[in-house]
């Protein structure tokens, strides 16, 4: 057993072992030998299978348990010790009751198993934004994938025996029942408890839970911002890079945008890759806001993946990735939905059996490729300069079928927080429950909050006093359909058209239209340039119906009413002025 000269941890770590009872303990020190270690003891315990070494070097398939595919929103508590303090759109539990709970089900729970230690750093790892944390968990697939995703090993936990501060996460498989499944923070402590799953977001604590649930309400106290944002750099002609952070929900396209591949009548255009889930933004001298990806790997959405929407996706999975509940095919290839029109023949789907389109899709909904971040073929260094990248432009997305524009410019800060807190989308498969359901999403972080969303939203205020650098703020909607149901917007590479409109209006050389609920383009603002796309859709793409969004002003009331006071006066001033226009 590896030694810390931290107390805190050290203690902390026995005393988690004297109640879960586990087998051995593992420090895990990040090294290539230790994570190869890992996959072959994940190999031959048969959790593992090898694909084609070939051509797919390095890679695995896991299959999960089938009822353990996807975040449990139901099951994910903020145990603050005032439930105010949660606010109304989380799930809150009292701390003393939520410790007894997890307590009674950590008892022995490890019996059998290896307990690791896993050291992480959210950030590039000499950074002064980064934040460390240590995950105790018994799932080796947890943390091999905690190896992809995050910088861990010796040099994180060095910087916590410097620093003394760390977040403090214990996971357990425990018997993977859907009734003693929790995840539990504790924002005051600095704490998680993940108990029964062993899911992406439920169970590799460094993301949604510390970097999210966790580190908002940190943000929040220090004065910077936690958020589900990609980050971009869109490289243009002129050799100039700007920076873009796009927070879409879950199932939304952040990995897609993230690395898409200019049209082919953008010569010039490149996107640079910096993160796809998750940014920190800081506010520093020179008064722009700066952003650091605390996560050093993707954990994608494999379905819907293919040459045409993401072939860079699809190359940088090729190797050293981990695929969980996709489909195999004869050739020990991993297959989803959309990779090819149909299924190839011999398939085995994502439960191990052999396909049979009577049970469903080849690959579970939710199924994801996990994968090192220096991989993508559009990789940014500066994902690892410890300063982050100064933002241009915030995007605001969801999946709205209707109502909302493909792109609208928010006419000040406080409009744009407006415009943020009021998205609205449809729920996907990244959480269990039905999908397609329209719900609001502020921000995308509906469910990752780690406190009260009305002072969130405050904080969010709170900037504009601050800075007058700020990045311009956009809500955008790839999704919007037709009368037939079809997307009328063609998205993924295509979406840099509208990203140039929004380059061209931070370099002020390029048109927008007052209207009351923002800045819009003209259709023939946006080069639709080597698009089958007729200035009619284009049209009613960057439209907005007064009944529509006079309706919609009524819904949000009944959004904001759960708030009550607690809401910030500034956002309901402007939600007031916009109706005011929309009445007019
Ligand atoms: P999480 O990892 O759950 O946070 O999701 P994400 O926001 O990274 O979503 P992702 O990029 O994986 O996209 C999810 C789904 O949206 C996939 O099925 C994509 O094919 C689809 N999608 C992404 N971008 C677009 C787009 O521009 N247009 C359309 N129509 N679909 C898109
Ligand atoms: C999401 O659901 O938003 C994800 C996947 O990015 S998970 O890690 O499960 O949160
Ligand atoms: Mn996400």
């Amino acid at each position: 057993m590896e030694q810390t000269s931290n107390k805190t941890l050290s203690e902390w770590v026995r005393s988690t072992a004297e109640l879960t009872k586990p087998d051995h303990i593992h420090w895990c020190d990040g090294s290539k030998e230790e994570y190869n270690f890992l996959v072959q003891k994940l190999e031959a315990s048969g959790d593992f299978t090898k694909l084609n070494p070939k051509t797919y070097p390095g890679c695995y398939l896991y299959r999960s348990n089938p009822n353990d595919v996807a975040r449990t929103e139901h099951l994910t508590f903020i145990c603050s010790r005032n439930k105010d303090d949660a606010g109304p759109l989380n799930y809150w539990m009292a701390p003393d009751e939520a410790r007894e709970k997890a307590n009674g089900i950590l008892q022995g729970a490890m019996k059998g198993r290896t307990m690791y230690v896993i050291p992480y750093a959210m950030g590039p790892i000499d950074s002064p934004l980064t934040r460390c944390g240590v995950q105790l968990t018994d799932s080796s697939y947890v943390a091999v994938n905690m190896m992809i995703m995050t910088r861990a090993g010796t040099k994180a936990l060095r910087r916590i025996e410097r620093e003394g501060s760390f977040v403090k996460g214990t996971h357990t498989l425990a018997d993977l029942n859907p009734e003693r499944r929790y995840i539990m923070h504790f924002p005051e402590e600095l704490a998680i408890i993940s108990v029964g799953s062993g899911y992406g977001g439920n169970a590799l604590l460094g993301k949604k839970c510390h970097a999210l649930r966790i580190a908002s309400p940190q943000a929040h106290t220090e004065g910077w911002l936690a958020e589900h944002m990609l980050i971009i750099g869109i490289e243009t002609p002129e050799k100039e890079t700007f920076f873009v952070t796009g927070a879409f929900p879950s199932g939304c396209g952040k990995t897609n945008l993230a690395m898409i591949l200019p049209p082919e009548k953008f010569k010039g255009y490149k996107i640079w890759t910096l993160g796809d889930d998750i940014a920190w933004l800081h506010l520093r001298e020179d008064g722009r806001l700066w952003a650091i990806n605390p996560e050093n790997g993707f954990f994608g959405i494999a379905p819907g993946t293919s040459q045409k929407s993401n072939p860079s996706a699809l190359d940088m999975s090729k190797k050293n990735s981990i695929f969980t509940n996709v489909g195999l095919t004869k050739e020990k290839e991993p297959w989803w939905e959309g990779l090819s029109k149909t299924p190839p023949e011999g398939m085995i789907d994502w439960q191990g059996r052999p396909y049979d389109p009577k049970n469903g899709p080849v690959a579970h909904a939710n199924s994801r490729f996990t994968v090192p971040l220096s991989n993508c073929p559009t990789y940014s260094k500066l994902a690892d300069d410890p300063r982050g990248v100064p933002i241009s432009a915030i995007l605001f997305g969801g999946r709205r079928r209707s109502l909302a524009p493909l792109v609208t410019e928010a006419n000040d800060w406080a409009h744009g927080v407006w415009l943020g807190a009021t998205a609205g989308s449809e729920t996907t498969a990244a959480m269990t429950g039905k999908v397609g359901i329209p719900r609001y999403d502020p921000m995308a972080m509906r469910p990752f909050c780690g406190y009260n969303m009305a002072d969130y939203w405050s904080h969010w205020l709170s900037f504009a006093s601050k800075s007058t650098k700020l990045p311009k703020i956009y809500r955008v909607n790839w999704f919007r359909q037709d009368d037939n149901g079809h997307f009328m917007w063609p998205g993924f590479g295509d979406n840099l058209r509208v990203l140039k409109w929004i380059i061209d209006r931070c370099k002020g050389c390029a048109a927008a239209e007052s209207t009351p609920i923002g800045l819009l383009p003209k259709p023939e603002d946006i080069n639709t340039d080597g698009l089958d796309i007729g200035p009619d859709t284009m049209k009613k793409l960057l439209s907005f119906s007064r009944e529509e969004w006079l309706r919609e002003m009524g819904d949000i009331e009944t959004f904001f009413e759960p708030f009550g006071s607690r809401i910030p006066h500034t956002l309901l001033e402007e939600h007031k002025k916009i109706k005011e226009s929309l009445s007019k």
